[in-house]
């Protein structure tokens, strides 16, 4: 169908006919999106249903990805370049004299995630299919996704993203595939010929509606399917109809509750709110997702569910979907017959779990009565799950009552959603080698030892089919100018351009990308924000959620700090600076807004400042997602990521401005640590404390934030002008932070790697004018970054985890 232009050209005209009645000249940039989407959406089609009745025929063994979050962001120009049409595409509609970009510009961002967690599980979908894997998606069809950022007079004002506004061209309604999710009731034990039975009764009936999205692998044929689960009332028609005002009434409430559910994405990525809804939420994804596998297993699948394990794998991302392992338990003994046993052993088969974060406040803990109350059956298997494991625990650890009690599922009148995925699944994993050493000797030693052998690592990856073909394709090309193709498909190729590292014509052209992503950032600066930024000054960012292990203060510490050099001699001589900002605060984090504030209101001083002479500039730009991120990214000479050693799991946005050809300048944590491993010391900017530094003070103190306050003048500068209203601020507005630092001793290290941090930062400033120099570091940059595609990532689980093997489709 799109063989050539031609062909693709008379198409489009036709289906922007048939889709909007009208010409091309009447219509509209929304109409000519729909027109291109459902041109693609229909394209795919064929290999979808291919797909799907390969899988079936084939028998082979198929993942489900379970996630809250998928962070999908834009689909028409990721599917057109999977789809290799993206060059007919563009040229047709050049010929039309319609510019692709600002067709691939009206789509809404599916912004079904909060950051790290939820982009990781789109990347992972890309790279499920592209590597030809049976794999599937298993999530959420919020209503509104992620709020949109808006700033007034420099703080963060939240609004809601409701991007269903206009039809999602890439998803399809499967009314047929729904399922009944039931909550709250109460549960009835039967003796029935000896056996014990329960019966749910009394309970609340939701309609789990499902809506299918094409996933597209990269140049073959396969398309797999992310679902997603949309919750609706069941309606009956008496209830709607009746004639009895009151329940009419009650119709109406059943209704907006069940809504509800499905309604939004919580924003809040960092601190864990015991929330009804979000329980819900969580158990209403699990109990649906869960009965259409094992629909679909019943119907295709000849085998018995006892060989679910040899069929299907669970993935369990982070612990807000644990619940599918008393659910799956619930299905197999309730419904199904099997025994507890049974039961057990196909379900700890084939469950597996990632872990995403060791930040405490984070862990997911149930008050007991809330759970009991919204899912009494689920909860009774959760006991009993329990019961069982410190039975286990005292023959292996006979009179340890406190090891005991700590490693128990229900404690202190909680459920603790991590031990019930641990003790539910196969395998364990953290998502970068520091994080899963850290979970194996501290966070969840208790448990490595028991269960020593679930333990693994898969570092983190990204796509680089988004994050470098799509969002950067003139590097990309430039880079098959000189290595070929083959990396593309092998992203470890790109180690081949380290012979291009010294080499200046290919210097150059690296170079000239660069340059000409920042004057396209530049101009987006200017008509976002009004800031005019020199192109030529360094381009030093950090985009990511706001928080206060990732130090965002650290960096705006160090902005006051030049600015005050700069203040006593405006003709310091520094290479000039923009330092650029994206950044979302989850709504009920008035610290993390502080900070927000606190960058603009540093902004506003010194961009305005006219006796630096434009050395330094500062931009916070609004409402930070994938699709800004893809055109920030290939932009930046420096990745700032600087989180405070042990607390940033992996990151992934370290990886896409290192691909991209950034210089890092960052703490040993995270994936950062296997970054420098890579690339060496002499192309990476590292500073700081250790992991191990941190977590001593932690454990046996010893840091005082406050000695530092009084021996650095810089510090104490700073953070007097926090309070002095020296930004032109009120004095009091900057107080949490400032006594969050010196009365709270200064949590995340902040002044402790001050000093380092400004002394890295003249090596960066000193590094850049040796422009020849740079460029190599960042070619280098590039050539290593081909461990971080997710295509690694996901090829390790595949064998390490799922054990699933690739479904060539015809
Ligand atoms: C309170 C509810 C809650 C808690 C934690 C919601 C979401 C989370 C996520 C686990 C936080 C998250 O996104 N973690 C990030 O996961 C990325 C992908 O593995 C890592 O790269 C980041 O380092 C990690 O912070």
């Amino acid at each position: 169908m799109f063989s050539d232009k031609e062909v693709f050209k008379k198409e489009f005209i036709e289906t922007l006919e048939y889709t909007s009645s009208k010409t091309l000249d009447e219509a509209s940039p929304i109409n000519l999106y729909n027109t291109l989407g459902t041109m693609i959406r229909s394209y795919v089609s064929k290999n979808w249903i291919n797909t799907i009745k390969t899988y079936q025929q084939s028998g082979e063994k198929q993942v489900y990805y379970f996630s809250m979050e998928f962070l999908l962001g834009r689909l028409l120009q990721s599917n057109m370049l999977n789809l290799n049409i993206l060059n007919i595409v563009k040229e047709g509609l050049d010929d039309l004299g319609v510019n692709i970009d600002a067709i691939v510009e009206q789509e809404h961002d599916a912004g079904l995630g909060n950051g790290g967690l939820g982009r990781l599980a789109a990347c992972f979908l890309d790279s499920i299919a592209s590597l030809q894997l049976p794999g599937h998606g298993c999530g959420i069809r919020y209503k509104y996704g992620l709020f949109e950022q808006k700033l007034v007079d420099g703080y963060q004002l939240e609004l809601p993203d409701y991007w269903l506004k206009e039809d999602y061209v890439w998803e399809v309604r499967r009314t047929d595939r729904s399922v009944h999710v039931r909550f709250g009731g109460h549960v009835e034990m039967n003796q029935d010929n000896g056996e014990l039975t329960f019966e749910h009764k009394n309970y609340e009936t939701v309609l789990a509606v499902p809506y299918d999205v094409p996933i597209v692998g990269f140049d073959n044929n396969t398309v797999n399917t992310l679902r997603l689960w949309s919750a609706e009332p069941v309606i009956t028609g008496y209830d709607m109809y009746t004639s009895d005002r009151e329940n009419y009434y009650k119709f109406l409430n059943y209704k907006r509750s069940i809504e509800t559910i499905s309604e939004f994405l919580y924003p809040d990525d960092s601190h864990f709110e015991g929330k009804k809804l979000r329980l819900k939420q969580q158990y209403f994804l699990v109990s649906a997702g869960l009965q259409s596998i094992l629909q679909s297993y019943k119907r295709k699948i000849k085998a018995s569910l006892r060989d679910l394990p040899e069929k299907i794998v669970l993935h369990i991302n982070d612990t807000h979907p644990a619940l599918i392992v008393p659910e799956l338990m619930r299905i197999l003994i309730d419904e199904e017959g099997f025994s507890w046993e049974d039961a057990w052993r196909i379900t700890t088969q084939t469950c597996a779990y990632t872990n995403h974060t060791t930040l405490v406040e984070a862990l997911e803990k149930w008050p007991i009565s809330l759970f009991k109350e919204l899912l009494p059956r689920i909860y009774m298997i959760v006991e009993e799950i329990n019961e069982r494991f410190c039975r286990d625990l005292w023959l292996k650890y006979p009179g340890e009552y406190n090891r005991i009690s700590e490693l128990a599922i229900i404690a202190d009148e909680q459920v603790r959603m991590a031990h019930l995925a641990i003790v539910g699944s196969f395998s364990v994993n953290g998502v970068a080698k520091l994080h899963t050493d850290i979970l194996k000797e501290r966070e969840m030693n208790n448990f490595y030892q028991v269960y020593p052998e679930k333990f693994n690592n898969k570092t983190n990856g990204i796509t680089h089919r988004r994050w470098l073909m799509s969002a950067n394709p003139k590097l990309a090309s430039h880079i098959t100018d000189a290595i070929g193709t083959r990396w593309i498909k092998q992203p470890r190729d790109l180690i081949g351009l380290l012979k291009y590292a010294n080499d200046s014509s290919f210097q150059e052209k690296v170079s000239q990308v660069k340059l000409d992503n920042k004057i396209a950032l530049a101009k987006y600066i200017k008509a976002q924000t009004g800031i005019v930024v020199d192109e030529h000054s360094i381009f030093d960012v950090q985009v990511k959620r706001l928080h206060a292990y990732k130090r965002q203060l650290l960096n705006v510490f160090h902005i006051m700090e030049l600015y005050n050099l700069l203040r006593e001699n405006p003709n310091l001589d520094i290479v000039p600076r923009t330092f650029i900002f994206g950044a979302k605060a989850a709504p009920s984090y008035f610290f993390a807004k502080e900070i927000i504030k606190l960058i603009n209101t540093v902004a506003n001083v010194v961009n305005n400042d006219p006796h630096i002479q434009g050395k330094l500039k500062v931009v916070f730009l609004e409402n930070y997602g994938v699709s800004i991120a893809e055109k920030i990214i290939p932009a930046a000479d420096v990745s700032e990521q600087i989180s405070t050693a042990s607390k940033e799991a992996s990151g992934t946005g370290n990886m896409k401005f290192m691909m991209n050809g950034a210089l890092t300048i960052g703490t040993l944590d995270g994936a950062n640590v296997e970054i420098c491993d890579m690339v060496g010391r002499d192309n990476i900017f590292i500073f700081g404390l250790t992991s191990e530094e941190v977590l001593n003070y932690y454990s046996h103190g010893g840091y005082v934030a406050r000695s530092i306050y009084n021996n650095d003048p810089r510090v104490r500068t700073v953070l007097d002008q926090l309070m002095d209203g020296f930004c032109g601020n009120d004095k009091v507005e900057f107080k949490d932070i400032y006594y969050h630092i010196l009365s709270n001793n200064d949590e995340y290290f902040v002044l402790k790697d001050f000093d380092n941090y400004v002394e890295t930062h003249q090596k960066v400033d000193l590094t850049y004018r040796d422009q020849k120099d740079w460029v190599k570091k960042s070619i280098v940059n590039i050539a290593h970054s081909g461990k971080f595609s997710s295509d690694r990532t996901i090829g390790e689980y595949a064998t390490d985890i799922w054990g699933i093997r690739p479904v060539i489709i015809k």
